[in-house]
C-alpha cells in the first residue's frame, strides 16, 4: 500500500527557537533526566542510576590496554575523570539535540530517548541488579523527554507566532528553565537522602572494634625506616592503595551480607556476619599488592587483616576432588578465581576477612567482608564485598581480568623500590642516605641491593622481618660526588631468585624490571 505524505506547507510550519534556547532546553531535560533516575535509583540501588550504570558499563567495556594507561596516568582519580569526561559528552550531546531541534522537537525527543535506552541497558547489563532497578532509567526517559517537550513548546521563538499558536514569552521560558533546574536538584538531592538511609556507613560504626582472639605478633621498632624514608611497616587504613572497578562504593550492611559456599562441596554453606564475627578472630600481617603496579609504583600496602581461616571454612563445607578455582562474586559481580590450592594452604594463611587494624573494613577495601591470599596479587585472590564462592574448575568459570587478559597464576613477583631520594630530588653531595622497600610475599626477601653509576652492586641493611608474607623495608648510605647520579635497585628473594633487569609491563601477570632513581648532587 502507497503511503501519501502530507504536502509541504512552509507558510505555516512553526517559527525557529533562537540557537542558545535550544541547546538549553537539552541540557535542562538532561539535568531533569538524571535526577530523576537518581531518586527511583535511591530507592533501589545506587548503582542503578543510569549516569552511574552507563559509567561502570564503560569501564567493563574498556579494552585492557586503555584501563591499564588510565590507572597509570590518573591513579585514584582514573574514576573522577572518566565521570567528569561523561558528563561534557552528555552535556555537549544534549545541547546537540537541542540545537537539532529548532524548529519540531522530534530531533532531541529521539536523541534524549536514546540517552533513557543505553541508561536502561546499561542497568540491565548489571549483574547486582533485579529487573525493578530498569524503573530508575524508565525515570530518566519520562521525564527527560517531558520537560523537552514542555520546554521546547515555551521556548521564544525567531519571529512571532502566527495568532492563535500559542506564543509565548522569553519570560514564561526562564520560569520553566528555572523550574526544571530547581526541581532537577530537588530530585536528585532526594535521591541522595533515600539512599542515604540504606547506606553501610551506620551499621560499619555500629560494629565497633573488633578483637581478635589470636593476635599478630607486634610489629617490632625496627620493622620499617620510616625516619630514614620508608613508608610506615602498617598502612594506615585511609593510606592504603585502592583499586577496583566500583564507580561508586558498593553499600552492603552487615546485617544484610552473608556468603555462599558451593559448588563441588560436599555441603552447601550460607554464612552471616554474626557468623563469623562470633568465631575466634584471627588477625594477620600481610602485604597486598596489585598487578597494575609499576616498576616502583605504590599499589602495595601492609594491614593486621582480622578475619577467619578461609581453608577452615572450604574444610567445613568439604572441597571435591578434581576442585581447580574459588569463582568468588563480590556484589557487584565482580568475580575472581583464585586457586583451590592456595585457598586451601594453612601454611599460607587465606583469610575471610572482616577488619584492617582492628577496625571492620572500611566500606571501600570491602566492608562487610573480602578474600585476602598471601603472596597472590589482589585480582584473583581478594575479592572485596565478596557474597558467593563457588568452588569449581578453571574451565567452568572465567573471571572478570582473566577475560579480559589477564594470567590465571598470578603469584606476586619479587619486587624493590627507591623512596628515598625521590626522583630529580637535590640533595647535598657526600654522605646521601637511600631507603626504600621489597617485597616477595610468602618467599621473604633475603637481601637488597643497589647501583650507584657503573659502581658495582652493594647490599643494604634490612628490617627485622615482620613474616614471609610481608614487605620488608632497606637503607643504606653512599658517598657522591656533586653531579646528577642513578641508583638502581633489586631484591633477591629467599627462593635464590634475583630480580631481573629486563622491563615486561603489567599485563598479564605483573611488572618486571629494575627500579632506578635519578638525583642531584650538589
Ligand atoms: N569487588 C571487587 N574486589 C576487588 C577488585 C574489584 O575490582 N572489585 N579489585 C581487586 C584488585 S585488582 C586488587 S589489587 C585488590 C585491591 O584491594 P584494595 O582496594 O583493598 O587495596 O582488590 C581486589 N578485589
Ligand atoms: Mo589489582
Amino acid at each position: 500500500m502507497a503511503t501519501t505524505e502530507a504536502p509541504a506547507a512552509p507558510s505555516t510550519a512553526p517559527p525557529r527557537l533562537r540557537i542558545p534556547s535550544a541547546a538549553l532546553c537539552g541540557v535542562l531535560a538532561l539535568f531533569a533526566a538524571l535526577a530523576a533516575g537518581h531518586l527511583v535509583a535511591g530507592f533501589i540501588s545506587v548503582n542503578a542510576s543510569p549516569y552511574l550504570a552507563v559509567g561502570n558499563g564503560a569501564i567493563d567495556l574498556t579494552p585492557v590496554g586503555l584501563k591499564d594507561f588510565a590507572v597509570r596516568t590518573f591513579g585514584t582519580y582514573d574514576k573522577v575523570v572518566l565521570l567528569g569526561g561523561m558528563a561534557a559528552v552528555m552535556v555537549a550531546a544534549a545541547a546537540v539535540a537541542g540545537v537539532l531541534s529548532l524548529r519540531s522537537p522530534r530531533p532531541g525527543v529521539v536523541i534524549v530517548a536514546l540517552f533513557g535506552l543505553l541508561g536502561g541497558f546499561a542497568v540491565y547489563q548489571r549483574p547486582d541488579l533485579t529487573a525493578v532497578a530498569l524503573l530508575a532509567p524508565a525515570a530518566s526517559l519520562v521525564v527527560g523527554v517531558a520537560v523537552f517537550l514542555l520546554l521546547h513548546r515555551i521556548a521564544p521563538r525567531k519571529s512571532p507566532p502566527a495568532e492563535g499558536s500559542g506564543g509565548t514569552s522569553r519570560r514564561s521560558f526562564l520560569l520553566g528553565g528555572a523550574g526544571a533546574l530547581v526541581g532537577a536538584g530537588v530530585l536528585g538531592g532526594a535521591g541522595r537522602l533515600v539512599s542515604g538511609t540504606r547506606d553501610a556507613t551506620a551499621s560499619r560504626a555500629a560494629i565497633g572494634t573488633l578483637v581478635p582472639a589470636k593476635s599478630a605478633p607486634a610489629i617490632p621498632a625496627d620493622a620499617d625506616f620510616a625516619k630514614l624514608g620508608t613508608p610506615t611497616f602498617l598502612t594506615p587504613n585511609p593510606e592504603f592503595y585502592r583499586v577496583d572497578t566500583a564507580l561508586s562504593v558498593p553499600q552492603l550492611r552487615a546485617e544484610d551480607w552473608s556468603l555462599r559456599i558451593h559448588g563441588m562441596v560436599e555441603r552447601e554453606l550460607r554464612y552471616g556476619y554474626s557468623d563469623i564475627r562470633n568465631r575466634p578472630l584471627v588477625e594477620r600481617t600481610i602485604t597486598m599488592t596489585c598487578v597494575s603496579n609499576e616498576v616502583g609504583g605504590d599499589y602495595v600496602s601492609t594491614s593486621d587483616f582480622i578475619g577467619v581461616d578461609l581453608a577452615g571454612l572450604l574444610a567445613e563445607a568439604g572441597v571435591r576432588p578434581g576442585a581447580e578455582q574459588l569463582f568468588c562474586t563480590s556484589v557487584d559481580g565482580w568475580t575472581s578465581g583464585t586457586p583451590v590450592a592456595a585457598a586451601q594452604d594453612r601454611g599460607r594463611g587465606a583469610m575471610l576477612a572482616i577488619g584492617m587494624n582492628r577496625e571492620p573494613l572500611p566500606l571501600e577495601h570491602g566492608f562487610p567482608a573480602r578474600l585476602v591470599t598471601p603472596g597472590l596479587y589482589g585480582y584473583v585472590s581478594a575479592t572485596k564485598w565478596v557474597v558467593d564462592i563457588e568452588v569449581t574448575t578453571w574451565k567452568a568459570r572465567q573471571a572478570y581480568w582473566l577475560k579480559r587478559g589477564w594470567g590465571e597464576q598470578a603469584p606476586i613477583k619479587t619486587e624493590s623500590r627507591i623512596d628515598t631520594p625521590k626522583g630529580f630530588d637535590t640533595v647535598p653531595a657526600g654522605a646521601v642516605r637511600l631507603a626504600g622497600v621489597a617485597w616477595s610475599q610468602h618467599n621473604g626477601i633475603a637481601n637488597v641491593e643497589i647501583k650507584v653509576d657503573n659502581n658495582p652492586w652493594q647490599r643494604t641493611t634490612l628490617s627485622t622481618e615482620v613474616n614471609v608474607n610481608t614487605w620488608r623495608m632497606w637503607w643504606t648510605q653512599i658517598a657522591v660526588k656533586p653531579g646528577t647520579h642513578q641508583v638502581f635497585v633489586r631484591a633477591t628473594d629467599k627462593t635464590g631468585y634475583t630480580q631481573t633487569d629486563e622491563r615486561a609491563g603489567t599485563v598479564p601477570d605483573g611488572a618486571t624490571g629494575w627500579h632506578s632513581t635519578t638525583f642531584i648532587a650538589t
